[in-house]
């Protein structure tokens, strides 16, 4: 027999257990247009909106989805009227997995923005938008982490100057909506960025501002006085959902969801409360709501993020597939737990309240989760976008107070040593960088650089040149304590492997 497709007149049918909407769907008006409408989207600001639309029957704050590249989430999801499953997974006391469903009913449309770019500028410009919110990742910013500035050579960005009714960057399609609000005297909108950038707001206003100041000196003036950019600190783990997942999940609803998300029980999102036109009563869904952001920010990009990276390249090099494996292993655990300790917590910002020790106690139970089946893979990617906010600045901070940064160079170095594309048991795998070929090339020019036959010199030539042929390092590459502390542990990963490396810590 053939599993009928999730629909809204199927919801009845659903298992008891399952949590659905059940508010009038029909009712439900478009107030939030969110670019990048990916797995992390819908398991995070979805959950919380839904739960802010449940508890206050706000009829105007459904959700417009927005794909910027690829048509598979609206092909998966037009047929499900929106509706989609979040399968929240954990395990029990025993170490039974456990999971609970709920099906999420504000997400009305996805549109492709490839397909149909004057839908989207539309829907941007619509008197319904209120808030228009992103999900691009680190690279849809079309920035350099490293100066926040945009770059304006990105074939994208340069697309979007000469092609402005048919933009392909978020920048690009943002200022030409934001343009069209303008030119038809329509309200203002908050612009809400919930990816994992430090002060996240202020870094989408400067490069929208930079864009808009280009297209029209006026729109960037009535953009900065008049719409907001709140930051934000995002928080939960949401892995690549499999085929397993969507047969296993599909099962359990008793109707085919072709794209479920899967997403770990723990949710945060602090988020500065600026709105130019009203929000949803987002707290309902857990949102905090604060003055200044950016400490939280500090605390997650720092503490989760890097330890994240650290992790993954660690554990893709290792072979340890999985982030649970990987934290499973007592020499990475307590490399993590003293990264944390030594290294990160001193350089964070004072959080009233905060009691990091139970902060970091929760983040290793986090990674443990076993059902998740978070892969190091996944993590790993991106590193040249990921690294300045994750791992560089408590490095600098750590240089600038004279503290040691040996543990932090090791994740530095575990990078490194990943860009070589074959794990410790001579498995290929490809580097997913945005930067991967000018990465290929600084490798390749570092390892050229060697002069001298002395090994531990030899470290630091290569180390030197690779940090200077790239440009996140910024002035790091020219220091000395950064390079060979960086050095050191690339030499010996790259001698001996993960494990002796983790075992001489
Ligand atoms: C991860 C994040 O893939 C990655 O780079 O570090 O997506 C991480 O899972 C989330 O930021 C957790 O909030």
């Amino acid at each position: 027999m053939v599993t009928p497709r999730l629909h809204p007149s199927l919801l009845p049918q659903l298992p008891s257990a399952v949590i659905r909407p059940l508010y009038d769907r029909a009712a439900l008006r478009p107030g939030i247009v969110h670019l990048g409408v990916g797995a992390f989207q819908r398991a995070h600001l979805g959950v919380i909106n839904e739960a802010a639309v449940v508890d206050t029957n706000d009829m105007s704050w459904g959700m417009v989805g927005v794909s910027l590249r690829r048509a598979d989430t609206r092909d998966a999801l037009q047929p499900q009227a929106g509706l989609y499953t979040v399968a929240v997974r954990d395990a029990d006391e025993k170490g039974q997995p456990r999971e609970l469903l709920q099906v999420i009913g504000n997400l009305l449309e996805v549109l492709v923005a490839p397909e149909n770019p004057g839908a989207v500028l539309e829907r941007l410009a619509s008197v319904d938008t209120r808030i228009i919110s992103l999900t691009v990742t680190e690279k849809g910013y079309c920035h350099d982490p490293a100066t926040l500035a945009l770059r304006w050579q990105d074939p994208d960005i340069t697309h979007d100057l000469a092609h402005p009714l048919q933009p392909r960057s978020a920048i690009g399609m943002l200022v030409r909506g934001l343009a069209l609000r303008h030119a038809r005297g329509l309200a203002p909108v908050t612009l809400l960025s919930l990816d994992n950038l430090p002060a996240n707001g202020c870094t989408l206003r400067g490069l929208v501002l930079a864009f808009a100041h280009r297209v029209a000196p006026a729109l960037a003036e009535w953009i900065a006085r008049d719409c907001t950019f709140p930051n934000s600190m995002v928080d939960r783990i949401v892995p690549r959902t499999t085929d397993e997942d969507r047969a296993r999940t599909s099962e359990r609803l008793g109707l085919e969801d072709a794209w479920p998300v899967l997403a770990e029980p723990f949710l945060e999102w602090v988020v500065e409360d600026r709105f130019a036109a009203g929000r949803p009563a987002w707290q309902a869904g857990g949102a905090r709501f604060v003055e200044r952001a950016e400490p939280y920010e500090l605390l997650k990009l720092r503490m989760v993020n890097g330890t994240h990276s650290a992790l993954s390249y660690l554990g893709v090099m290792a072979g340890w597939p999985t982030v649970d494996v990987a934290v499973a292993q007592p020499a990475l655990r307590g490399y993590l737990l003293r990264l944390m300790t030594e290294e990160i917590e001193p350089t964070l910002p004072a959080l009233p309240g905060l009691d990091v020790a139970a902060y970091r106690e929760r983040l290793l139970a986090r990674y443990a989760n076993p059902a998740l089946q978070h892969q190091t893979r996944q993590i790993a990617m991106d590193g040249s976008q990921k690294l300045p906010q994750r791992l560089l600045g408590s490095v600098r901070q750590r240089l600038a107070s004279g503290g040691s940064i040996r543990l932090l160079a090791l994740a530095l170095a575990a990078w490194l040593h990943h860009l070589q594309g074959v794990d410790e048991a001579g498995r290929k795998f490809e580097i997913q960088d945005p930067q991967a070929a000018a990465l290929a090339d600084a490798l390749a020019l570092a390892h050229a650089a060697v002069t001298s036959a002395e090994p531990t010199l030899a470290a630091q030539q290569r180390t030197a040149a690779f940090c200077h042929g790239v440009p996140l390092f910024g002035e790091l590459a020219a220091s000395p304590v950064f390079v060979n502390a960086v050095a050191r542990h690339w030499q010996r990963l790259s001698e001996d492997g993960v494990a002796a490396t983790l075992g001489a810590l």
